[in-house]
């Protein structure tokens, strides 16, 4: 193929510059080049093949990390077109691999996962590997193409016949770009995983291929979001036989929702478009909420369930122990918010309204006796949701009362800049009177937390408000509940006292329990703190190493070891190592020495990764369920640090 011409070489040296630019500011295309960049690679490339998928051409995914942590995506879609691309003079291929946002542009009509939310294309993947090899399976041929670091080795090549279809990625991530080239077999597993419930019909394995981590897992779903809420509610017991489940399709949107009511009382939903999380909801959401509250009132009223019941029914007792996903599919969504994990296609909520109302009708009067048992649960949750508002007026009315009177336990610090503050939650009494003293009081709160808080997982919310530690953590955060038009809670954390909290247990068995108690309440009733950063965990040291004057700290075996041998140079009996199972056995200085001081402590944020995960993951280890409790303790107990 001759290359001429100056319109060539104008948009070749474009794609190159676009490339170039990936290259440079990789965050801005990927998020960041930590180990969740480095993931985002294969979802790029996944999300290719799902859109096929989606087209109706894929049924399919190989996803393998070779032995070098190089990743291959094979699908048995139509495969990347090869035909020569008029205006740029080359192989469709080459365009699509080597020029950014190139790969939507072939068929509009259809839902793209890519050019959604993170759908930066797979010439990102490219720009950002230091190796990659492009394999197409179309019309009985095979093509190949090579690039480093975005740039073709040749031009795209013929390399043989086949009789099947299909595009194999393989690619190996730039390190030069990425901080960490390993990736993790559990964390592609659960994305993988939801990918496989939202994509019913769909079959996708993934290989590990390194050494001696070889293993293969296969997902598969064929009831899709019913078996998704399913495997959510594993800890809860459901309240009905079998998910409610609606599908349909109206102005080229389509609608797929799954919910079960469980004997808990979270409301438990996750929202997606076009197999992308919605963190923030929105019109899809706020369509399959009014339907749920229409309906559910007309049935109760028109059947007289209700007329006993002296308080008015909100939205929000129609959701209390539901778990539920809703799906849907939009051509061109628009995506806004914060973080852009709101949907703002107005035109969904009518559309998701209706078919979600005819659906749930459909149910209600199909199935009298489960419907009877949802609307005794609505009933119970309004009762309950009366009684938690009082107690929570109670507390939050007392507050403004005494004049946002703190605790009595709480030790502030002088600074009222929210920025600068912290607040440390410290387990006990005796360990808080040390951090009190080891604290730098201008910026360093201290609240002393009794023991074990209350489980909130398995409590009803009126009684978490009638619970000391927990009305303690509310007024000294200075935050406060409040309800929107839809009756939902959320976190008023316009006067959030401290941009730091901090969970600072005993690094014991014991103290794990306690911070994972801690986090359930956080996560369940005041996730916005979460999710705006604020949430924090103490790593206190493990060990004290001492020889004579000299001590050093040590936060895992590893450091002990190194320091076992810098200290005892050859003698290592003149070495006193001591193991801490407390804070109460460190002194104040210690404590700030070692878990307070900024210059030298380690915290670690807390983040929510994978909502759907984090759900499950606390309704497993908190909830009513024992049996998958076990399995889970019994599947994870390698990776815990067990006491000796
Ligand atoms: C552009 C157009 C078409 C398919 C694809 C790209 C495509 C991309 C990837 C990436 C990984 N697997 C893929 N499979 C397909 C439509 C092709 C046609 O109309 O035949």
């Amino acid at each position: 193929m001759t290359q001429k011409g100056s319109d060539y070489s104008a948009s070749s040296i474009q794609a190159l510059e676009g490339l170039e630019a990936v290259r440079r500011r990789p965050g801005m295309y990927i998020g960041s080049t930590d180990v969740k960049g480095l993931h985002h690679l294969v979802w790029e490339v996944i999300d290719n093949s799902i859109d096929e998928h989606l087209a109706g051409h894929c049924s399919h995914i190989l996803v393998s990390i070779l032995q070098d942590n190089s990743i291959r995506v094979e699908d048995n879609g139509r495969g990347i077109p090869v035909d020569m691309h008029e205006k740029l003079q080359k192989s469709a291929l080459e365009v699509v691999m080597t020029v950014l946002h190139a790969g939507g542009k072939f068929d509009k009509d259809s839902y793209k996962v890519s050019g959604g939310l993170h759908g930066v294309g797979v010439s990102c993947v490219n720009a950002l590997s230091a190796y990659l090899r492009v394999e197409v399976r179309r019309e009985g041929k095979v093509y190949m193409q090579e690039y480093e670091r975005g740039k073709p080795r040749e031009n795209v090549r013929e390399i043989g016949e086949t009789a099947s279809r299909g595009t194999t990625v393989i690619f190996r991530p730039d390190e030069e770009i990425f901080e960490t080239l390993v990736y993790s077999f559990e964390t592609l597993a659960q994305r993988i995983r939801e990918l496989s419930f939202l994509n019913n019909g769909l079959t996708i394995y993934l290989k590990d291929e390194r050494e001696g981590q070889q293993r293969e897992e296969k997902f598969f779903s064929e009831g899709g979001l019913r078996e998704f809420v399913k495997f959510l509610d594993q800890g809860r017991p459901p309240l009905t036989e079998n998910p409610i489940y609606v599908t349909g399709k109206e102005e080229n949107i389509e609608v797929e929702i799954a919910m079960q009511y469980n004997t808990g009382f979270q409301e438990n939903v996750l929202s997606y478009v076009n197999n992308i999380y919605t963190r923030e909801g929105g019109t899809h959401l706020s369509g399959y909420r009014r339907a749920l509250a229409r309906v559910f009132k007309q049935y109760g009223d028109s059947n007289g369930f209700f007329s006993k019941l002296k308080m008015e029914i909100s939205g929000e007792d129609f959701r209390e122990g539901l778990t539920a996903i809703v799906s849907v599919k939009v051509p061109e969504p628009q995506f806004k918010g914060q973080t852009k994990g709101e949907l703002g296609n107005s035109e969904v909520v009518g559309v998701v309204s209706r078919i979600v109302g005819d659906a749930l009708m459909a149910f209600l009067e199909q199935n009298p006796k489960e419907a009877r048992r949802i609307i005794d649960k609505v009933i119970l949750a309004a009762t309950a949701r009366h009684a938690a508002r009082k107690a929570r007026e109670m507390v939050q009315r007392k507050n403004v009362l005494t004049g946002g009177g703190l605790p009595g336990k709480l030790a502030d610090c002088s600074s009222r800049s929210a920025e600068e503050s912290e607040l440390f939650l410290v387990e006990g009494d005796s360990a808080g009177g040390t951090a009190k003293q080891g604290r730098n009081r201008n910026y360093q709160a201290i609240l002393p937390l009794r023991g074990k808080i209350l489980n909130v997982e398995k409590a009803l919310e009126y009684k978490i408000y009638e619970n000391e530690e927990i009305k303690n953590m509310f007024t000294a955060l200075g935050v406060h509940i409040i309800e929107d038009e839809d009756g939902q809670r959320k976190l008023n954390i316009d006067k959030l006292r401290y941009h730091k909290v901090v969970i600072m247990c005993d690094a014991d068995v014991d103290g794990s329990h306690i911070t994972t108690l801690i986090l359930t309440f956080f996560y369940r009733y005041m996730v916005e703190l979460i999710q705006n950063g604020h949430l924090y965990i103490a790593r206190p040291p493990l060990y004290l190493v001492k020889k004579g004057k000299e001590a050093k700290y040590a936060w895992n075996e590893k450091e002990r070891i190194a320091i076992v041998e810098e200290l005892g140079k050859g003698k290592e009996d003149s070495v006193h190592i001591q193991r801490y199972k407390g804070l109460g056995e460190m002194n104040a200085e210690q404590l700030w020495e070692t878990t307070m001081d900024p210059s030298r402590r380690i915290l670690s944020r807390v983040d929510i990764e994978d909502a759907s995960n984090a759900s499950y993951y606390f309704s497993i280890l908190m909830g009513e369920d024992v049996p998958p409790r076990r399995d889970f303790i019994e599947k994870h107990a390698v990776y815990a640090n067990i006491d000796i």
